[in-house]
C-alpha cells in the first residue's frame, strides 16, 4: 500500500491528525521516535481508516506515495531540526515537509530556504484548535510554494473545520514563513481576547458584584449576539463548573497564575520589530507574566487601593450591559492590531498576505472562531487595502455606540481598583488614533534638545535642529 500522506510525531496534536486525515479517506502512514506510540495509535484508531505502521524513518518514506507528502508534529525548534534532518536525506525533489508545530516564522523561513536548495517543498503550516480542532476539523493556515498547495491544499480542505456557510478554513496564505506568521499573529490575538474576557468578568464579580454563577449567565446571554464565539461559548462553562471536592467556584480554586508556551510573546516581540502598535496583545502577555509574579504580588498586597463600594442590585444590571460594550469595542480594537501586524508582516517579507482570506478561515476550527469574523471579512471584502479596521464604516460606527459605556467602565474600573489593561489599552489606542494632536511634538523637541536629533516642522519641508544650548535659533539640518 502507498500512503497519500505521512505524519510524524504522534503526541496528542499528531495522532488526532493522522487520524483526521484516515476518518477522511486517506491512507496515512504514521510514525513515531518511540515506536510504542505508533502501535498504540493503530492498536487503538485503527478501525477508523488505512494506517501504514512505520517502525523506522526509512519504512516510513517507503510508504509514501509520491511526491511524497510527509507532516511533522513534533515538538517546535531543535526537535524539527533534528527530524528535518532525519527524513530530508531520504526524500526527492518535488517532496514535501510539511511542519504542522508551531515553529517561530523566522525558523520556517531558514527551513524552507535550506530544502528548497534540496529541490524540496517545505510547508510552514499553523493549525490551530487544539486536539479536538486536530481531530475534528482544525483551522489550518499552510506557507510555502504555492505548487505544493495545489496537491496538498485539497486534501487539507477535506480535513480542515468549515465555516457557518461551508467553507474550509485553510488557505494557501503565502510563501515561506507566511502560515506561521498568521498562526503567530492569531495566538497573540487569542491571549488579547483571553485578557479581555478576564477582566469582563473581574469587572462583573468585583464592580457588580456578581456570583461566577451568575457571570457564566452573563456571558451564555452574550454569546447569543455579537459576541458569539468558542471563547465565550468556554468562559460560561468554566465560570459554571463547581469543583467537586470543596464545592466552590472552580475559578475560585484554580491558582491565578497564567502560563504561556510562547506565541503570544512572539506575536509582541516581532511587533516591536515591525514598529506596529500592538499594545492591546502586550498588555494580554504581560498581565500573564504579572500574575505569575507571586512573591511580587506577595509583597504588594498591603499597597493601599480606594475604598471599595459594589453597585447596588438595580445597577449592576447596567453595569453589565456597559462591560459587553466595552470588552467588544476592546476586541475591536485587538483584532485591529493583529490585522495591522499581519499586513506589516506581508509588507516586510513580500508575502502578499490577503487579510479577508485570513479572517476567512479563522471563522472556524480554532480558538478564536466567532461570528465576529465574517464582519471582518466583509470589512475587507467591501474594500482592499482598507488602512485599518477601524477605517471600516461599521466597526467606527459601533465603537462610536460603546464608547461612553466604553470609557464609563474604564471610570469604575478605576475608582474600584480593578486592573483593566486591556481595555485601557484598546481604549487608549483609539484616543490616540483619533487624536488632532499628539505629544509626540513635544518628545520631538525634548530629542532635539538633549540630542540635536532634528525634527520636521508642520508648516514647511526639511529637518530642522533649535540651537538649544544657544540662541535658540532654528538650523537646517
Ligand atoms: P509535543 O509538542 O508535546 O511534542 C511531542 C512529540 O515530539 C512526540 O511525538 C515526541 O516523540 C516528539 N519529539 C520530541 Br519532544 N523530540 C523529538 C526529536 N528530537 N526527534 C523526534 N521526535 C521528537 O506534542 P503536541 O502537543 O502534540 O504538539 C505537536 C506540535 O503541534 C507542537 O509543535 C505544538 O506546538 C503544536 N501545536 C500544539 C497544539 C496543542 O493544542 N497541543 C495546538 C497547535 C499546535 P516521542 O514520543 O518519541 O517523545
Amino acid at each position: 500500500t502507498s500512503a497519500q500522506i505521512g505524519v510524524t510525531g504522534l503526541a496528542v496534536m499528531g495522532r488526532n491528525l493522522a487520524r483526521n486525515f484516515a476518518r477522511n479517506g486517506y491512507t496515512v502512514a504514521v510514525h513515531n521516535r518511540t515506536a510504542s506510540r505508533t502501535k498504540a495509535l493503530v492498536e487503538e484508531f485503527g478501525h477508523e481508516g488505512d494506517f501504514v505502521a512505520a517502525e523506522t524513518a526509512e519504512e516510513f518514506v517507503a510508504a509514501l506515495e509520491r511526491p511524497r507528502r510527509l507532516v511533522i508534529m513534533v515538538k517546535a525548534g531543535q526537535p524539527t531540526d533534528a527530524v528535518i534532518e532525519e527524513f530530508a536525506p531520504l526524500l526527492e525533489p518535488g517532496d514535501m515537509i510539511i511542519d504542522g508545530g508551531n515553529a517561530h516564522f523566522a525558523d520556517t523561513r531558514r527551513r524552507e530556504k535550506a530544502l528548497r536548495e534540496q529541490g524540496i517543498h517545505f510547508v510552514g503550516m499553523g493549525v490551530s484548535g487544539g486536539e479536538e480542532g486536530a481531530l475534528h476539523g482544525p483551522s489550518i493556515m499552510p506557507g510555502g510554494p504555492k505548487e505544493s498547495y495545489d496537491s496538498l491544499g485539497p486534501m487539507l480542505e477535506k480535513i480542515s473545520a468549515k465555516a457557518a456557510d461551508g467553507a474550509p478554513c485553510v488557505t494557501h496564505v503565502g510563501p515561506d514563513g507566511a502560515g506561521h506568521f498568521v498562526k503567530m499573529v492569531h495566538n497573540g490575538i487569542e491571549y488579547a481576547d483571553m485578557q479581555l474576557i478576564g477582566e469582563a468578568y473581574q469587572l462583573l464579580r468585583d464592580v457588580a458584584g456578581y456570583t461566577p454563577a451568575q457571570i457564566a449567565d452573563i456571558f451564555r446571554t452574550w454569546n447569543t449576539g455579537r459576541l458569539d464565539s468558542y471563547l465565550i461559548e468556554i468562559t460560561a462553562e468554566v465560570l459554571s463548573h463547581v469543583d467537586e471536592a470543596t464545592g466552590k467556584p472552580f475559578v475560585d480554586v484554580v491558582v491565578d497564575q497564567a502560563e504561556q508556551k510562547g506565541t503570544g510573546r512572539w506575536t509582541v516581540q516581532i511587533a516591536l520589530d515591525l514598529g506596529v502598535p500592538v499594545s492591546g496583545i502586550a498588555e494580554a502577555v504581560f498581565a500573564r507574566s504579572l500574575s505569575g509574579h507571586a512573591a511580587l504580588r506577595e509583597a504588594s498586597r498591603g499597597l493601599a487601593g480606594p475604598q471599595a463600594s459594589p453597585l447596588g442590585e438595580a445597577e449592576a444590571a447596567a453595569f453589565a450591559d456597559r462591560v459587553e460594550q466595552a470588552l467588544y469595542a476592546s476586541k475591536i480594537v485587538s483584532y485591529t492590531q493583529g490585522f495591522h501586524e499581519i499586513a506589516a508582516g506581508s509588507e516586510e517579507y513580500g508575502w502578499d498576505i490577503d487579510l479577508g482570506a485570513v479572517s476567512a478561515i479563522w471563522r472556524g476550527g480554532c480558538i478564536i472562531r466567532a461570528a465576529f469574523l465574517d464582519r471582518i471579512r466583509a470589512a475587507y471584502d467591501a474594500r482592499a487595502g482598507l488602512p485599518s479596521l477601524l477605517s471600516d464604516e461599521t466597526f467606527a460606527r459601533e465603537i462610536a455606540d460603546a464608547q461612553d459605556d466604553w470609557r464609563e467602565v474604564l471610570i469604575a474600573a478605576t475608582r474600584q481598583g480593578v486592573p483593566t489593561p486591556g481595555f485601557a489599552a484598546a481604549l487608549a489606542y483609539y484616543d490616540a488614533l483619533r487624536a488632532p494632536r499628539l505629544p509626540a511634538a513635544l518628545t520631538q523637541g525634548q530629542r532635539d534638545f538633549f540630542g540635536a536629533h532634528t525634527y520636521r516642522r508642520v508648516d514647511r519641508d526639511g529637518s530642522f535642529h533649535t540651537l538649544w544650548g544657544g540662541d535658540r535659533s532654528e538650523v537646517s539640518a
